[in-house]
């Protein structure tokens, strides 16, 4: 018997979906006829332990495999991990909430063994496509203004670049996987914009079918996510999603000093003390949103996170000296008064962001 050697990786990423995958597996089985495939789960350790479900399929069915991810979370970037971690020529990405309509996957490996294109697209929007049975009238009003949006930043009209579901030759995803953003919700548009115009893209409509178990994971978090994406592609690639992020967290910092200055003052502390429990309370808050926000892909939690924020509070205190010695040596060289003082914000903030991210949240940025 040849060994086995899938053409398509189908990349499944899961968090919360241990009610789907036996069903998921059963439809694909169905579904993909003589094409050999394999199915990729993905799940970031998910407390209803998704994962050991998709360990107990794998054991008696060479053709499922789980990658179990400890400390991370994310979508995109577990898209990314799944289809790096096979060979298969190509690769399909779908969701396990058995919202995409798996019989149309032969199509789209048709369509990328033939050569017609390189990219193929799940699409609710085109043909026969439906997006009315899974959408509330707000999230429909959402998608279409986020695909306009899309469609701006990847440079070409494609019905659904906002689809989770779409396949694609390995050798495409090989060769954008390092400039993706493995914090986003929306990878496809990721993998769209940093292929921009070199690659055939071409659609196959399905209906959308309504989730029946477990919970969407689509909230303002990946809305946020999908805007610092669309950030950091319009200017091509220096605004990083990440850097965005805690700077408004860093903003929001200002506000709650300053409510704290005045509570102490209100209170009759001393200047020089108010002053100082502003700052400090300045500094919780901003490791508290930071952690939920900017890097709630790698969350502290427990001892862990009681480590980070002192961490966090001697990364501050070395980037606030910073901030004041380049903001003073400017002065001292008769800059306005102003350009010193914003010049030391940068170099401030930027000394933050860079020694969280080695320090407190040590991950690589991106
Ligand atoms: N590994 C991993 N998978 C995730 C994460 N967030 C969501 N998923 C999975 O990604 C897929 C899409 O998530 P959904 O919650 O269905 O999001 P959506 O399809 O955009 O939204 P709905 O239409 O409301 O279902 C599902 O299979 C989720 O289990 C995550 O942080 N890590
Ligand atoms: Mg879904």
């Amino acid at each position: 018997m040849q060994p086995f050697s899938p053409t398509v990786s189908i990349v499944v990423p899961t968090f919360n979906e241990s009610r789907n995958l036996r069903r998921l597996v059963h439809l694909l089985d169905r579904a993909m006829g003589t094409i050999p495939w394999e199915v990729v789960f993905v799940d970031d350790d998910s407390p209803d332990g998704t994962w050991k479900v998709a360990k107990d399929l794998a054991r008696t069915d060479a053709r499922v495999r789980c990658i179990r991810r400890i400390g991370r979370r994310g979508l995109a970037g577990a898209c990314i991990e799944g289809a790096l971690s096979s060979a298969a020529p190509y690769v399909a990405v779908m969701d396990a909430d058995l919202q995409h309509d798996e019989t149309i996957l032969p199509a789209m490996v048709a369509k990328l063994v033939s050569g017609e294109a390189e990219i193929v697209i799940g699409s609710r929007f085109v043909g026969d496509g439906s997006s009315t049975l899974g959408f509330t009238t707000g999230r429909a009003f959402a998608s279409r203004v986020a695909t306009r949006l899309a469609a701006i930043l990847i440079g070409r009209q494609v019905s659904d670049p906002m689809s989770g579901f779409f396949a694609l030759k390995r050798q495409v995803f090989e060769t954008v996987a390092p400039r993706l953003v493995p914090s986003g919700f929306k990878i496809l548009v990721d993998i769209l914009a940093s292929s921009r115009g070199q690659v055939r893209v071409t659609e196959v409509a399905y209906r959308f079918r309504s989730r029946q178990e477990g919970r969407s994971k689509f909230d303002a978090r990946a809305i946020l996510d999908f805007f610092g994406l669309l950030l950091h592609r319009m200017t091509g690639g220096m605004v990083s999603v990440r850097f965005l992020f805690f700077m408004i967290v860093g903003s929001t910092g200002i506000a709650i000093h300053l409510l704290a200055l005045r509570g102490g003052l209100l209170a009759g502390l001393g200047f020089d003390t108010a002053q100082s429990l502003a700052t400090v309370a300045a500094m919780t808050s901003n490791f508290l949103v930071n952690n939920q926000l900017t890097y709630s892909d790698m969350k502290l939690s427990g001892a862990a996170a009681l480590a980070g924020l002192l961490k966090f509070y001697v990364v501050c205190g070395v980037g606030a000296l910073a901030n004041i010695g380049v903001a003073s040596w400017l002065f001292l060289s008769n800059e306005d008064w102003w350009v010193a003082g914003i010049a030391g914000v940068i170099v401030g903030a930027t000394f933050n962001y860079t020694m969280s991210s080695i320090i407190v949240w040590r991950q690589q940025q991106n």
